[in-house]
């Protein structure tokens, strides 16, 4: 297992994949309240995520989901920078799930410990200089476009090559910008300018994409891709009822040494990388 240079001292000593779980601060994740029960909402859940063995808490305050809107600056820093604050007084490693590299400053400010970029950069051209100038990881994710428009990016003649391909053009920019190819932890993006199908076959290549030299996060959890798979005719399984899924494909990228995977349910994700642990420890 290799990790990213920058990770904290308990983290970089761990030889199994890694578990993050997620705590979006978006007005969907949390049906009602204003601003502080929202954020109270958001503290007390990553703590929980914490607390059921999660390694990295990601936090996030804009939704990515296919079709959703952007929110505004103002509004994603109200949402992400105390949850951050709250999150590493307690001791939390936090992640920060951020296109803004205004976002991504105030949160390292704030004391995050990693910036995930779905935009690999592509979203905020100040990004890779705030990137460069910390000493922290930098999760770069495969990305085409934002959610408004991104449905209408899954077009691929050979989707593993290209996105690999395209990972490849960030990597480069990044590391041309100054940021530390140690530091860079790349992602396929699942479901981001994907058809559902379209996430298989990079689910079943994921080795390929450790020839780009960075350690590797997958995020299937509870995805649209699986809510097809396991559909009743046309009509997708519940979010909800897609856990057993997740933990499928959590286990399986475990055993080819993902770095980490991105999830709701750390319980499950912790159990799945237990077993695979211990069948790797056998003669
Ligand atoms: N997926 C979502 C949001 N952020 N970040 C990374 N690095 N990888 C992902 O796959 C990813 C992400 C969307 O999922 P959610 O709505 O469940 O947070």
């Amino acid at each position: 297992m290799s990790h990213p240079h920058g990770l904290p001292a308990q983290l970089a000593q761990l030889t199994r994949t890694l578990v993050i779980g997620v705590v979006n601060v978006t007005p969907d994740s949390f049906s009602d309240g204003g601003k502080f029960d929202t954020t109270v909402s958001a503290i007390n859940h990553g703590l929980k995520l914490a607390r059921d063995g999660a390694d990295i808490v990601d936090v996030g305050g804009e939704s990515t989901r296919p079709g959703a809107q952007r929110v505004t600056l103002e509004q994603e820093l109200e949402r992400v920078i105390p949850v951050v604050s709250e999150l590493v007084a307690k001791s939390v490693v936090v992640s920060v799930d951020t296109m803004r590299a205004e976002v991504a400053r105030q949160a390292v400010a704030a004391g995050a410990h990693i910036i995930n970029d779905v935009s690999s950069g592509q979203s905020d051209p100040e990004m890779f200089s705030v990137i460069s100038e910390t000493q922290i990881p930098y999760i770069m994710m495969h990305w085409r476009g934002h959610s408004a428009s991104m449905n209408d990016q899954a077009n691929y003649v050979d989707v593993v090559q290209e996105v690999k391909g395209e990972l490849a053009a960030q990597l480069a920019k990044a590391i041309g910008a100054g940021i530390s190819q140690q530091r860079i932890v790349l992602d396929p993006g699942l479901g981001f300018a994907k058809t559902p199908e379209q996430n298989w076959p990079i689910l079943k290549h994921i080795q390929d994409f450790a020839d780009l030299g960075c350690p590797l996060l997958v995020g299937a959890s509870r995805k649209r891709f699986l809510g097809d798979l396991l559909a009743t005719g046309d009509k997708p399984r519940a979010v909800t009822d897609r856990e057993a899924a997740t933990t499928a494909v959590t286990t399986l990228l475990a055993g080819q040494g993902v770095w980490a995977v991105r999830v709701h349910d750390v319980v499950a994700a912790r159990d799945a990388i237990s077993v695979v642990e211990k069948i790797k420890e056998q003669e």
